[in-house]
Protein backbone atom coordinates (compact mmCIF):
# COMPACT_ATOMS: atom_id res chain seq x y z
CA UNK A 1 0.00 0.00 0.00
CA UNK A 2 1.58 3.42 -0.84
CA UNK A 3 0.14 5.88 2.11
CA UNK A 4 -0.02 9.51 -0.19
CA UNK A 5 0.43 13.01 1.31
CA UNK A 6 -0.77 15.32 -0.82
CA UNK A 7 1.65 18.96 0.02
CA UNK A 8 1.76 22.61 -1.15
CA UNK A 9 4.43 22.93 -3.40
CA UNK A 10 6.17 26.68 -5.40
CA UNK A 11 7.16 27.17 -8.55
CA UNK A 12 10.30 24.84 -7.76
CA UNK A 13 8.55 21.90 -6.66
CA UNK A 14 11.25 20.39 -4.59
CA UNK A 15 10.50 23.48 -2.17
CA UNK A 16 7.42 22.49 -0.32
CA UNK A 17 6.91 25.38 2.34
CA UNK A 18 3.44 24.54 4.44
CA UNK A 19 4.23 24.92 7.86
CA UNK A 20 0.78 22.90 8.26
CA UNK A 21 2.11 19.98 6.05
CA UNK A 22 5.61 20.27 7.72
CA UNK A 23 4.14 18.72 10.69
CA UNK A 24 2.63 16.30 9.37
CA UNK A 25 5.79 15.09 7.83
CA UNK A 26 7.43 14.81 10.76
CA UNK A 27 4.21 13.00 12.83
CA UNK A 28 4.47 10.82 9.97
CA UNK A 29 8.29 10.47 10.76
CA UNK A 30 7.30 10.13 14.58
CA UNK A 31 4.54 7.15 13.45
CA UNK A 32 7.89 5.34 11.50
CA UNK A 33 4.78 5.23 9.01
CA UNK A 34 6.60 5.30 5.39
CA UNK A 35 4.43 7.55 2.27
CA UNK A 36 5.36 9.55 -0.95
CA UNK A 37 4.61 13.01 -1.29
CA UNK A 38 2.70 14.29 -4.23
CA UNK A 39 3.06 18.48 -5.16
CA UNK A 40 0.43 20.32 -4.90
CA UNK A 41 -0.14 23.95 -6.19
CA UNK A 42 -2.80 26.93 -4.45
CA UNK A 43 -4.87 26.42 -7.84
CA UNK A 44 -4.97 22.67 -8.21
CA UNK A 45 -8.39 22.32 -6.58
CA UNK A 46 -9.57 19.94 -8.42
CA UNK A 47 -6.79 17.55 -7.59
CA UNK A 48 -8.06 17.54 -3.95
CA UNK A 49 -11.75 17.49 -4.24
CA UNK A 50 -11.76 13.99 -3.67
CA UNK A 51 -10.76 15.25 0.41
CA UNK A 52 -14.33 17.26 0.61
CA UNK A 53 -11.65 20.06 1.11
CA UNK A 54 -9.63 22.58 -0.93
CA UNK A 55 -6.47 23.12 1.39
CA UNK A 56 -3.79 20.84 1.95
CA UNK A 57 -2.19 18.45 3.57
CA UNK A 58 -4.69 15.82 2.18
CA UNK A 59 -3.36 11.95 3.52
CA UNK A 60 -4.43 9.20 1.29
CA UNK A 61 -3.97 5.87 3.55
CA UNK A 62 -5.24 3.03 1.87
CA UNK A 63 -8.94 3.59 1.89
CA UNK A 64 -9.12 6.19 4.10
CA UNK A 65 -8.74 9.80 2.77
CA UNK A 66 -8.23 12.67 6.12
CA UNK A 67 -7.79 15.88 5.54
CA UNK A 68 -6.82 18.74 8.10
CA UNK A 69 -3.73 18.58 10.29
CA UNK A 70 -5.31 18.05 12.64
CA UNK A 71 -7.55 15.32 11.83
CA UNK A 72 -4.99 13.68 10.38
CA UNK A 73 -2.77 13.96 13.57
CA UNK A 74 -5.79 12.36 15.85
CA UNK A 75 -6.83 9.72 12.85
CA UNK A 76 -2.60 8.74 13.01
CA UNK A 77 -3.20 8.25 16.89
CA UNK A 78 -6.15 6.04 16.22
CA UNK A 79 -4.96 4.04 13.33
CA UNK A 80 -1.35 3.60 14.33
CA UNK A 81 -1.67 3.25 18.73
CA UNK A 82 1.21 1.05 18.98
CA UNK A 83 3.75 3.25 17.47
CA UNK A 84 4.54 6.37 19.12
CA UNK A 85 1.73 8.85 20.28
CA UNK A 86 1.27 12.59 18.62
CA UNK A 87 -1.17 13.68 21.70
CA UNK A 88 -1.60 11.03 23.42
CA UNK A 89 -3.28 11.53 26.73
CA UNK A 90 -4.18 14.04 28.97
CA UNK A 91 -2.67 16.02 29.74
CA UNK A 92 -0.27 15.91 27.16
CA UNK A 93 -3.29 16.13 24.44
CA UNK A 94 -4.05 19.62 26.16
CA UNK A 95 -0.72 21.21 26.60
CA UNK A 96 0.21 20.22 22.54
CA UNK A 97 -3.47 22.27 21.97
CA UNK A 98 -1.93 25.09 23.27
CA UNK A 99 0.97 25.08 21.61
CA UNK A 100 -1.11 24.37 18.46
CA UNK A 101 -2.37 27.54 18.90
CA UNK A 102 0.17 30.01 20.37
CA UNK A 103 2.05 28.48 16.95
CA UNK A 104 -0.63 29.58 14.41
CA UNK A 105 -2.54 32.20 16.06
CA UNK A 106 1.09 34.11 17.33
CA UNK A 107 3.70 32.57 15.63
CA UNK A 108 2.79 31.86 12.06
CA UNK A 109 0.82 35.26 12.59
CA UNK A 110 4.05 37.47 12.91
CA UNK A 111 5.29 35.57 10.22
CA UNK A 112 2.68 35.90 7.39
CA UNK A 113 3.21 39.62 7.07
CA UNK A 114 7.05 38.86 6.06
CA UNK A 115 6.33 35.88 4.18
CA UNK A 116 3.62 36.75 1.90
CA UNK A 117 5.56 39.16 -0.30
CA UNK A 118 8.51 36.67 -0.29
CA UNK A 119 6.91 33.76 -1.32
CA UNK A 120 4.54 35.66 -4.34
CA UNK A 121 7.72 35.49 -6.38
CA UNK A 122 8.53 31.74 -5.75
CA UNK A 123 4.77 30.65 -6.97
CA UNK A 124 4.26 28.84 -9.78
CA UNK A 125 2.99 31.34 -12.23
CA UNK A 126 -0.54 29.87 -12.43
CA UNK A 127 -1.00 30.53 -8.87
CA UNK A 128 0.14 33.98 -8.42
CA UNK A 129 -3.05 35.96 -9.36
CA UNK A 130 -4.91 33.30 -6.92
CA UNK A 131 -2.36 34.09 -4.14
CA UNK A 132 -2.49 37.80 -4.69
CA UNK A 133 -6.14 38.34 -4.57
CA UNK A 134 -6.75 35.96 -1.66
CA UNK A 135 -4.01 37.13 0.60
CA UNK A 136 -4.29 41.07 0.23
CA UNK A 137 -7.95 40.41 0.80
CA UNK A 138 -7.42 39.12 3.49
CA UNK A 139 -4.99 41.40 5.26
CA UNK A 140 -6.43 44.99 3.59
CA UNK A 141 -3.30 45.86 1.49
CA UNK A 142 -1.40 45.07 -1.42
CA UNK A 143 1.94 42.56 -0.80
CA UNK A 144 4.13 45.36 -2.03
CA UNK A 145 2.64 47.87 0.92
CA UNK A 146 3.12 44.66 2.94
CA UNK A 147 6.97 44.52 2.24
CA UNK A 148 7.23 48.20 3.22
CA UNK A 149 6.36 47.10 6.58
CA UNK A 150 9.14 44.11 6.84
CA UNK A 151 11.14 45.92 9.21
CA UNK A 152 8.66 46.00 11.87
CA UNK A 153 7.15 43.02 10.87
CA UNK A 154 10.32 41.33 11.67
CA UNK A 155 10.54 43.27 15.18
CA UNK A 156 7.19 41.44 15.99
CA UNK A 157 8.25 38.29 14.94
CA UNK A 158 11.52 38.51 17.21
CA UNK A 159 9.93 39.07 20.01
CA UNK A 160 7.15 36.53 19.49
CA UNK A 161 10.39 34.11 19.70
CA UNK A 162 11.16 35.00 23.78
CA UNK A 163 8.71 32.08 25.07
CA UNK A 164 10.24 29.41 22.93
CA UNK A 165 13.89 30.29 23.33
CA UNK A 166 13.08 30.51 26.77
CA UNK A 167 11.74 27.28 27.14
CA UNK A 168 14.84 25.96 24.94
CA UNK A 169 17.45 26.92 27.28
CA UNK A 170 15.85 24.36 29.47
CA UNK A 171 15.13 21.94 27.68
CA UNK A 172 16.47 19.79 24.27
CA UNK A 173 12.61 19.83 22.88
CA UNK A 174 9.45 21.28 23.36
CA UNK A 175 8.09 18.03 24.78
CA UNK A 176 11.00 17.49 27.03
CA UNK A 177 13.39 15.15 26.60
CA UNK A 178 12.61 13.93 22.52
CA UNK A 179 10.19 15.35 20.12
CA UNK A 180 6.67 15.10 19.96
CA UNK A 181 3.75 16.65 17.67
CA UNK A 182 4.30 19.74 19.76
CA UNK A 183 8.01 20.47 17.91
CA UNK A 184 6.24 19.35 14.94
CA UNK A 185 4.01 21.68 15.04
CA UNK A 186 6.10 24.77 16.09
CA UNK A 187 9.50 23.20 13.41
CA UNK A 188 6.77 23.43 10.73
CA UNK A 189 5.92 27.22 11.29
CA UNK A 190 9.65 28.05 11.36
CA UNK A 191 10.60 25.60 8.45
CA UNK A 192 8.37 27.69 6.58
CA UNK A 193 10.36 30.86 7.36
CA UNK A 194 13.51 29.16 7.12
CA UNK A 195 12.31 27.96 3.32
CA UNK A 196 10.71 30.73 1.99
CA UNK A 197 12.27 33.91 3.82
CA UNK A 198 14.63 36.83 2.13
CA UNK A 199 16.54 37.54 5.04
CA UNK A 200 17.69 34.57 7.99
CA UNK A 201 14.95 34.22 10.49
CA UNK A 202 15.64 30.74 12.05
CA UNK A 203 19.65 31.21 14.01
CA UNK A 204 21.36 30.40 16.41
CA UNK A 205 19.17 28.09 18.98
CA UNK A 206 16.76 28.07 17.15
CA UNK A 207 18.50 26.15 14.40
CA UNK A 208 20.17 24.34 16.64
CA UNK A 209 16.63 22.68 17.69
CA UNK A 210 15.09 22.56 14.42
CA UNK A 211 18.14 19.88 13.14
CA UNK A 212 17.83 18.25 16.58
CA UNK A 213 14.42 17.15 15.15
CA UNK A 214 15.49 16.39 12.14
CA UNK A 215 18.35 14.04 13.66
CA UNK A 216 16.05 11.87 15.63
CA UNK A 217 14.22 11.47 12.66
CA UNK A 218 17.20 10.61 10.55
CA UNK A 219 16.14 13.22 8.00
N1 LIG B 1 -6.49 24.09 9.30
C1 LIG B 1 -5.76 23.52 8.18
C2 LIG B 1 -5.02 24.61 7.45
C3 LIG B 1 -4.36 24.09 6.18
C4 LIG B 1 -3.95 25.24 5.27
O1 LIG B 1 -4.24 26.42 5.49
N2 LIG B 1 -3.23 24.86 4.20
C5 LIG B 1 -2.81 25.83 3.21
C6 LIG B 1 -1.36 25.60 2.84
S1 LIG B 1 -0.30 26.07 4.17
C7 LIG B 1 -3.64 25.66 1.95
O2 LIG B 1 -3.81 24.55 1.49
N3 LIG B 1 -4.15 26.75 1.40
C8 LIG B 1 -4.93 26.71 0.22
C9 LIG B 1 -5.48 28.07 -0.15
O3 LIG B 1 -5.11 29.05 0.50
O4 LIG B 1 -6.22 28.11 -1.10
C10 LIG B 1 -4.82 22.41 8.68
O5 LIG B 1 -4.50 22.42 9.90
O6 LIG B 1 -4.44 21.53 7.90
Amino acid sequence: MTRLLYELAAADETLRFSPFCWRIKLALAHKNLEYETIPWHFTDKAAIAFSGGDKVPVLVDGDHVVSDSQNIAAYLDETYPNEPPLYGDEPVRALTNFIRNWSERVLQAALVPILIPDIFPQLAERDKAYFRQTREARLGCTIEELATRRPAAIATYQATLAPLLATLRDQKFIAGEAPGYADHIVFGALQWARLMSSTPLVEGPLAVWMQAVLDTYGL
